[in-house]
């Protein structure tokens, strides 16, 4: 049932003078409606209601779409791969608790609802799978390849990874096998030194040069080619990467990022190198990790050319729970004081996060999580006023990929008493992290086919911003537009999300009021 089991029926037109449909499009009118707030005079705030009006166009062709994983023969990589290859061919399989059988649980595109609206004559709410707002493209269609610095195949990777029951793997075995990652770009001092025993499948060279950018193009074109694809989308889930330090006339703007890839600049990193490459190409590429890939040059590289990016790193568990709990705790009155973060895991990823420089860019992608929640709360806390943050990851390698981790949530409540939430979240990290990669895909793609204007304007139709910060629900430190604000707060990703693609068909944004219910 693919995760859709309990969903309504699902296809639904428009019925509006604002929206139109022709074979290959659906085009609507959407009245934005927002508050602008100024201050008078007394210091007071004004708010004004205001409206914008915009025209959106969605190209309703469904394309065939190719899904490059950087990392492929990962945990990540392997994982989703089996589980795609699973979906696709309904599988079943035995497990000690009983069968089990193929699923997207995980995925907000595959397995959750939005609210259509309600019935014309219940007045009950009607739910539509996520996946029919638009004509998303179908995971189970995605044509998956890429690169990895091993070269094991899928099948051999997979077992490395021990995430899959071995019932599931033995059905999936013959054709992962036939599955080997390309060869990567391989710089050693970005990853941990004990990564290095993985790296055979390297291409010659260890700092950034126009050659590699060049290999990593014809890899995309190629892989295109041989299969007969309209478009493909790469995703960074290769291992984390050290910071690479911001150097003016290095990587400060688009210029003279291209000028150090071609002079062989030991700062430019292999994720940032992948990305230039992807630009260049057209080709949206999102980085799954939280490393600083999308330097500033690399992100005006990406507005020149009109490229679609997103990241970064998968907001899969403890910081996906931080970004609903804080937001619940704060918005219900309750001054979170301290937030203690403990982790331990024994797969590949701890391994590489047991090296400090790595480790320093996860703590920095796990921490700035709760910090638009905070802010926005001048009542709880002062200008500048932060909980205290501590986040730990040890490598443990018993539990592989059976990650634990173990927070401690301290919160001040009424008249100075105090209130300790405890979480203990143990999950397989891999499954948790698949459907974010197939969420994030299949919604960039469907970005690359959403376009807009302003209806008041002459002008025609644009793509969205390059920076794709609609995806934020799936990341741990969203990428935003230049000098525009995070949203982290769980619930208001979403809603964005959903809110965005609902505009797209001429519907007004998921409202909770329901004075329907309340007014009579
Ligand atoms: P992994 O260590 O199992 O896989 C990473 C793969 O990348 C390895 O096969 C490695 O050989 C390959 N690799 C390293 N450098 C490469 C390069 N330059 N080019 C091509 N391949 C390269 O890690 P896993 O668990 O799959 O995670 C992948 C990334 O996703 C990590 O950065 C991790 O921090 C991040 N992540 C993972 C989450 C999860 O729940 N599993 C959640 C959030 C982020
Ligand atoms: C341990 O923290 C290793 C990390 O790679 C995480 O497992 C991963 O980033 C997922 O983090 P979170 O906070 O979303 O569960």
């Amino acid at each position: 049932n693919n995760g859709t089991a309990a969903a309504s029926p699902s296809a639904f037109i428009v019925n509006s003078p604002n929206v139109s449909y022709t074979d290959a499009e659906i085009k609507s009118k959407y009245t934005y409606r927002t508050t602008s707030v100024e201050t008078d005079s007394n210091g007071n705030f004004v708010a004004t209601p205001k409206e914008t009006q915009y025209d959106f166009k969605v190209d309703r062709k469904v394309p065939k779409v190719g899904m490059m994983l950087v990392g492929w023969g990962g945990n990540n990589g392997t994982t989703v791969t089996a589980g795609i290859l699973a979906n696709r061919r309904n599988l079943v399989w035995d497990t000690k608790e009983g069968p089990r059988e193929a699923n997207y649980y995980g995925s907000v595109v595959m397995a959750s609802t939005m609210k259509l609206g309600s019935d014309a004559k219940t007045n009950k709410d009607i739910n539509i799978p996520f996946h029919n707002v638009l004509p998303m493209v179908h995971p189970n269609d995605l044509v998956i390849g890429g690169w990895d610095i091993s070269k094991m195949n899928l099948a051999q990777a997979m077992d490395r990874a021990q995430v899959l029951e071995p019932t599931l793997k033995s059905l999936v075995k013959k054709e992962m096998a036939e599955m080997v990652p390309l060869p990567s770009i391989y710089y050693p001092d970005f990853i941990a030194a004990n990564q290095e025993d993985r790296a055979d499948n390297v291409v010659e060279g260890t700092k950034a040069c126009d050659a590699h950018v060049e290999k990593l193009r014809q890899d995309i074109r190629d892989f295109k080619v041989k299969n007969g694809l309209d478009k493909v989308i790469v995703m960074w889930t290769a291992n984390t990467e050290r910071y690479a330090d911001v150097i003016p006339n290095v990587n400060d703007t688009a210029d003279n990022l291209l000028k150090s890839i071609e002079q062989g600049h030991e700062e430019v990193s292999p994720s940032t190198v992948f990305a230039v490459a992807c630009i260049l190409e057209n080709t949206p590429f999102i980085n799954g990790s939280p490393q600083n890939t999308f330097v500033p040059g690399a992100i005006e590289l990406a507005e020149k050319h009109n490229a679609f990016i997103g990241g970064d790193d998968f907001k899969s568990g403890q910081t996906k729970m931080k970004s609903a709990l804080v937001d619940f705790l704060i918005n219900a009155g309750i001054k979170l004081t301290s937030i203690a973060s403990y982790n331990h895991l024994g797969n590949n990823d701890g391994k590489n996060l047991s090296s400090q420089r790595q480790f320093r860019s996860k703590e920095i992608s796990k921490s700035n999580v709760v910090d638009d929640m905070v802010e926005a709360n001048s009542v709880l806390y002062n200008k500048g006023e932060h909980p205290d943050h501590c986040v730990v990851i040890k490598y443990m390698p018993a539990v592989a990929d059976n990650k634990r981790a173990l927070d401690e949530y301290y919160a001040e409540i009424f008249l100075g008493g105090h209130q300790t939430i405890s979480l203990f979240n143990i999950c397989e990290d891999s499954l948790l992290a698949s459907p974010l990669i197939i969420d994030l895909v299949v919604i960039a793609e469907m970005m690359t086919r959403i376009q807009w204007k302003d209806s008041s304007s002459e002008g025609g139709y644009k793509n969205f911003h390059s920076v794709l910060s609609v995806l934020s629900y799936m990341l741990k430190a969203p990428l935003t537009p230049p000098g525009t604000p995070v949203v982290n707060a769980l619930a208001k990703q979403r809603a964005a999300l959903t809110n965005i693609f609902r505009a797209c068909v001429g519907l007004e944004p998921e409202s909770d009021m329901t004075l329907e219910h309340k007014l009579f």
